[in-house]
């Protein structure tokens, strides 16, 4: 066996083992008559995601909602702010038939159970309704205000919503039809990207769960999107501004104007995947708002802490973890691109490296 290959399985092992099923299991149970409880004191239910929601957050919201049909027999709805706009997060939304819709084609006042998942109250990064929500499922790092919410599961280590809402269903003894297990499924492998990336075991063992129920073909045209003209001029545009710099050590971008807020974090993603790069940065403006991503692959760091402390005092909202994090900060008049410069320099401080415009990943003449 090669060094590589027992690194592989030791891996494997590690993220396979959990503590004991049986002791989560019965964990789980208790954490879900808890939520049932709450839940089951309302009549109907909103259950709300973080605006521009990620596939992690609608197949969440969606779970919820069916688990809150089913199981607390009450009525409850799913809804985002923002717009989906990403190719598979369209996708996702249309092979699937999601029953999730805008905020703005539901009636808030007749809701009397807010829910949050895949964000926490504090945050703001989601549509504000009068309600102060009550039910908070959310993996990401734990906010003081969810604590003082009536039911809340919230601050990791799983690697996504998906796999806290599959549990509580498991738990339930529901089993999600092939679009919500397909949605579920897409939730975890993409916000793990594909079990790699600050997974749990709670995350693979959901995943081994939902993967006989999963629609294959739906997957794959999710996974595989078509993709409008301006998807490859964006990314043109992208690779011609993006900037180097110490080396390879940083890339940052400054995309100008999107024509959708999720090209910011794609975009991020994509260039976090060169030789050498120890973070990438990308920003972009869509209707007066700054939108940032952060993508680490220096595992000294925290993406999250770092955007907050720098995101913040610009005025703007801020979330996300180890190695991803985002931030949209009100434009109010100021110009994007000197704002970008502000950013990308406090970040290379933080790194250590040298501020400055740095230079371009694609020199003149190679485009
Ligand atoms: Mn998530």
């Amino acid at each position: 066996m090669t060094a590589s290959q027992k690194r592989h399985l030791e891996l494997a092992r590690s993220a396979d083992a959990p503590p004991s099923p049986l002791s989560i299991e019965s964990a789980t149970r208790a954490r879900l008559r808890q939520l049932l409880t709450v839940a089951k004191a309302h009549k109907r239910a909103l259950v709300l995601t973080h605006d521009n929601p990620d596939p992690d957050a609608v197949a969440s919201a969606c779970g919820l909602a069916y688990l809150l049909q089913q199981s607390a027999g009450i009525r409850a709805h799913a809804a985002y702010g923002g717009v989906i706009g990403r190719a598979e997060n369209k996708a996702m939304i249309r092979v699937l038939h999601l029953p999730i819709v805008p905020l703005s084609r539901i009636k808030s006042t007749a809701n009397d159970l807010v829910c949050l998942v895949d964000t926490q109250p504090e945050v703001g990064n989601y549509a504000t309704t009068q309600a102060v929500p009550q039910l908070v499922i959310d993996h990401h790092p734990a906010r003081p205000a969810s604590l003082k919410t009536a039911f809340h599961d919230v601050g990791g280590p799983a690697g996504a919503t998906s796999t806290l809402v599959t549990s509580y269903l498991r738990a339930a003894r529901l089993t999600p039809n092939a679009s919500l297990a397909t949605g579920l499924f897409y939730g975890i492998k993409s916000d793990t990207r594909d079990l790699g990336r600050e997974v749990d075991g709670a995350d693979v063992e959901n995943y081994n769960w939902l993967f006989p129920l999963v629609d294959k073909t739906a997957l794959s045209r999710i996974e595989h999107p078509q993709v409008p003209a301006r998807y490859f001029a964006a990314y043109h545009r992208a690779y011609e501004k993006a900037r180097l710099h110490h080396g390879t050590s940083a890339v940052t971008v400054d995309l100008g104007n999107v024509y959708v807020p999720e090209i910011v974090p794609e975009v991020a993603e994509k260039l976090v995947s060169l030789e050498g790069c120890r973070f990438s940065l990308a920003t972009g403006a869509w209707k007066n708002e700054l939108y940032l991503s952060f993508r680490l692959n220096d595992r000294r760091q925290n993406a999250g802490k770092l955007v907050r402390e720098i995101c913040r005092p610009l005025g703007g909202s801020a979330g996300g973890h180890g190695a991803m994090a985002g931030a949209r900060i009100p434009l109010s008049g100021r110009d994007l691109s000197e704002l970008s410069r502000r950013i990308f320099d406090a970040f290379l401080e933080a790194f250590k490296l040298p501020p400055g415009p740095g230079e371009p990943l694609v020199p003149e003449g190679e485009g």
